[in-house]
């Protein structure tokens, strides 16, 4: 299914007069309203293949109903998110799930929906269909050098179906670790790891990045072999200067402060890429900003303050990116909200008077740092976002428009209610 213009046309005009009532008093109240809006125009987030889907536990899953059934669908979805809030212009792509039956025809269906191809996302923590040797005890890890040369097979595999469709950069994230003590030697498996992504960096064409992804714990409990962002950051250093670490929200141990991560990493430029969500316990995968929007406003801080100090381009310069997957919204619903949350967050990040948090924090004045952060935070900067969109052409409220115009149902007639999307 395809949004009309004139839908979208209908929908804003509704809500024009109030919207503009709101945004010319934030406009008169902030000096640097104007450049935000900008800002937030060209600012796109990436939305991954896998979360089109309703998303399941190892409990269960219980499926929406008019899911995509192929990458084609799937592409069309990211369309129906882009053409509501003309901010989510890319899709990040999953391999084997996504590979595509032609090139030609995906790539010219993205054109049509205004879509770039993200960094597509390699796949060594599952066993394929036909696939000759188990990653059941890991992949570039594994003490079997066929099983890791499968795996730095299937990596350079990715990399040409990304280099095909247009993508500059490759995800990796290794399931790879252990579940009790005593079952790997860390060191010979960091050292097993770092030379698979060796062989896989030096495939990588010359204006790729590569981004190592980490994660705190799971599937493997007791050990991880990129398991925090400072084993990330050795892989990345000894690697070279096109690797880079992946923030992935959800992948820390709880409590601990992302946001002096972000800052340290952005510090030694080695900060690729974010993979957001929200969570309350830890791989929740949680709409991004529905647990701790206060959180995700201090990371937004650090990557204003830390971009800005090295002169970075905030929409181009790091990749920005949702992974989420979880089994009880409306997947597209669910998007649009979190793609929502980061703009919100970017949007008061931007209004954070940095001159005087600066004067703040060398005077030791803590409480004025304080002031100063909340005023930002506590802005509604709703209206300047949606201000945002309606000078790019899409809905002031998605949400409503989504529901109004009743897309789920059309999906379901077009694709049927028993419909299955491949993901997590
Ligand atoms: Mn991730």
């Amino acid at each position: 299914m395809k949004i009309d213009k004139t839908q979208i046309q209908k929908h804003n005009d509704k809500l024009y007069s109030a919207h503009q009532r709101k945004v010319k008093q934030l406009v008169n109240e902030n000096p640097i309203a104007k450049r935000v809006i900008n800002k937030l125009v060209d600012f796109q987030i990436a939305i991954p293949s896998w979360a089109l889907g309703t998303g399941g536990t190892r409990f269960g899953r219980f499926s929406g109903g008019g899911e995509p059934r192929n990458l084609e669908e799937k592409i069309s979805d990211v369309g129906l998110l882009h053409c509501l809030n003309k901010s989510s212009g890319a899709i990040s792509l999953h391999i084997p799930w996504d590979i595509p039956s032609s090139t030609r025809k995906i790539k010219a269906l993205a054109v049509e929906h205004g879509l770039q191809f993200d960094a597509v996302n390699s796949n060594t923590f599952q066993d394929q269909p036909g696939q000759k040797l188990s990653y059941k005890f890991g992949s570039l890890q594994h003490v079997n050098a066929k099983v890791r040369q499968q795996a730095i097979d299937h990596n350079i595999d990715v990399i040409k179906h990304g280099k095909a469709l247009g993508s500059n950069s490759i995800t990796i994230w290794l399931s790879d670790g252990s579940c009790f003590p005593g079952q790997l030697n860390f060191r010979k498996a960091f050292q097993r790891t770092l030379e698979g992504l060796q062989e896989i960096y030096a495939a990588l064409p010359s204006n790729w990045k590569m981004f190592v992804e980490y994660k705190a714990f799971e599937p493997n409990f007791y050990s991880m072999t990129v398991g925090d962002w400072g084993q990330s950051y050795l892989y990345a250093s000894k690697l070279g200067a096109k690797a880079y670490t992946l923030v992935d929200l959800g992948h820390h141990l709880p409590n601990a402060n992302i946001e002096q991560i972000v800052s340290l990493l952005l510090m030694e430029g080695k900060l690729g890429g974010f993979h957001f969500n929200d969570s309350k316990y830890g791989d929740d995968d949680l709409t991004v900003g529905s647990i701790n929007p206060y959180q995700l406003f201090l990371i937004f801080n650090e990557l204003v303050e830390g971009m800005d100090a090295r002169k970075m381009n905030h929409a181009t310069d790091l990749g920005w990116m949702i992974d989420a997957s979880h089994n009880v919204k409306d997947p597209l619903e669910d998007l649009l909200q979190s793609v929502e949350a980061i703009k919100i967050a970017y949007a008061q990040a931007l209004l954070v008077n940095r001159r005087e948090l600066n004067r703040a924090q060398e005077a030791n004045d803590v409480v004025r740092a304080q002031e100063i952060l909340q005023q930002a935070y506590r802005t509604d900067v709703r209206p300047l976002v949606a201000e945002a969109r309606l000078k790019d052409g899409a809905a002031l409220q998605p949400i409503q428009l989504f529901r109004d115009i009743d897309v789920r149902k059309q999906l379901i007639l077009e694709r049927g209610l028993k419909t299955f999307a491949t993901g997590l």
